[in-house]
């Protein structure tokens, strides 16, 4: 078969009906970011299917306007953490952390995709319904996530970034105490190699603050103002950015003038404020302890999302171009999530080493906006030479491809559908 046909084969092979699970044995519920980049590929071959999947993510909304990280449609034994242990009394049942906001950039793909199809009269009543719950979930991150007014946004949990393990968040990770964790079983390492993926330690931290969050209701204000783990993650807060300008084009787009000015006031403050995650020592952009102010100071994939948050800065474009170049001549495969020379970097644990498809798909997709024609263009091709040569899995080692995680992976086919091939 060729990878086409294997890439939809995936995507209708993970379909459970409106909504798409990463992997049907690792990861068996529906995932805010994965749906969003999954709408993508179906974009490729069903635009009605595209739209569905950022629908059904939506209708798990809560009313205040956080969108959350896992939605539990049907219960499943295959993952742990599950529902019970989430336990946040919300109908759908979700988990109480949010992840990446990749969506309304997506949103505004699929409606330029309607549109040069000549079907944009049959698709702008589904996005003027998408809009405003689009704009709630901006206005969350905003007045609950960004406490200090830089234009970031601030985590509450290592699983929020969607970058479980990079070792951004070791040390503000410590203060967390998993002394009172109690016993549970893991299902990762039952389906994947333990090598693959987070410590006993990182779990027992995951867990920790999900028993924090449960214990206060997931009251995400009280949440904000007591967690033991609040880092301003690099990854998140530029995708905000970015996707806050593609909100603000489609806010125009639909002639909604208030919105827009609004929209363009957060852009506003995030443009003068997230320099604050640019650590001059290192010279790269990366995440910082909110209650410590200390930069992480490790070069990560998503240092590189920069060039996406359509941010242009001279001077720190030409220290982000100085790592790639550096980087990119240590290794086949761009982009590794650490630094490979970082002493930490392990080439098939998680997101401590491995390449991510929807990962590149942001940097090469900034690259190439911001005029970076030969960088970006390399991130598409090692993009695409790993789906070639070892098929569709979550991550692939950066050194010699291997595959990492799972296999015939929904976001990893939605990317070559959308944008490797
Ligand atoms: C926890 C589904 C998700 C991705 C994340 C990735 C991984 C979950 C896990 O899988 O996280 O959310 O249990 O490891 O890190 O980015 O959304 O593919």
């Amino acid at each position: 078969m060729d990878l086409d046909s294997r890439a939809k084969a995936i995507l209708t092979a993970n379909d459970r009906g409106g909504y798409t699970v990463p992997n049907g044995r690792v990861y068996p519920f529906q995932w805010n970011w994965d749906s969003a980049f999954v709408a993508l590929g179906f974009d490729a071959f069903d635009r009605e299917r595209a739209w569905t999947e950022v629908e059904t993510l939506f209708k798990a909304q809560w009313d205040d306007g956080f969108l959350p990280h896992i939605v539990f449609w049907k219960d499943d034994p295959g993952y742990f953490p599950g529902p019970s242990v989430w336990a946040t009394g919300h109908d759908p049942v979700t988990s109480g952390i949010t992840q990446p906001p990749v969506a309304a950039t997506v949103v505004r793909k699929l409606w330029e995709s309607a549109h040069a199809a000549g079907q944009g009269d049959a698709f702008r009543a589904r996005l003027e319904a998408l809009f405003p719950k689009l704009l709630a979930w901006h206005r969350w991150f905003r007045d609950v996530r960004d406490p200090d007014k830089r234009g970031v946004v601030v985590a509450m949990h290592p699983w929020e970034t969607g970058r479980d393990n990079s070792p951004e968040w070791d040390a503000p990770g410590e203060p967390i105490d998993v002394s009172n964790v109690g016993d549970y079983v893991r299902r990762d390492t039952s389906h994947l190699d333990a090598k693959m993926r987070p410590t006993k330690l990182e779990y027992d931290r995951y867990l920790a603050l999900v028993q924090w969050g449960r214990a206060r209701g997931w009251d995400h204000a009280e949440i904000a103002r007591t967690n033991p783990f609040q880092v301003a993650d690099v990854g998140m807060s530029m995708i905000l950015l970015r996707a806050n300008r593609d909100l603000l084009w489609l806010a125009e787009e639909l002639g909604r003038d208030a919105d827009a000015a609004e929209i363009d006031a957060i852009i506003a403050t995030a443009e003068a404020g997230i320099d604050w995650l640019w650590d001059e020592d290192r010279h790269c952009w990366c995440s910082r302890d909110r209650l410590t102010g200390k930069h992480s100071g490790f070069v990560t994939s998503a240092s590189f999302l920069s060039f996406y948050a359509g941010l242009h800065d001279p001077a720190k474009d030409a220290g982000m171009l100085t790592h790639f170049e550096r980087i990119g001549a240590r290794v086949p495969c761009l982009m590794p999530s650490l630094d490979p020379d970082d002493p930490g970097f392990q080439m098939i644990r998680y997101w401590r080493g491995p390449v991510w498809a929807v990962v590149n798909y942001m940097i090469g997709t900034g690259l190439t906006e911001c005029g970076y024609d030969a960088q970006g263009e390399r991130v598409r091709r090692n993009t695409a030479e790993l789906m070639e040569k070892n098929g569709f899995y979550e991550a692939y080692s950066p050194i010699d491809g291997t595959g990492s995680g799972g296999d015939d992976f929904s976001w990893t086919a939605a990317i070559w559908l959308a944008w490797a091939r």
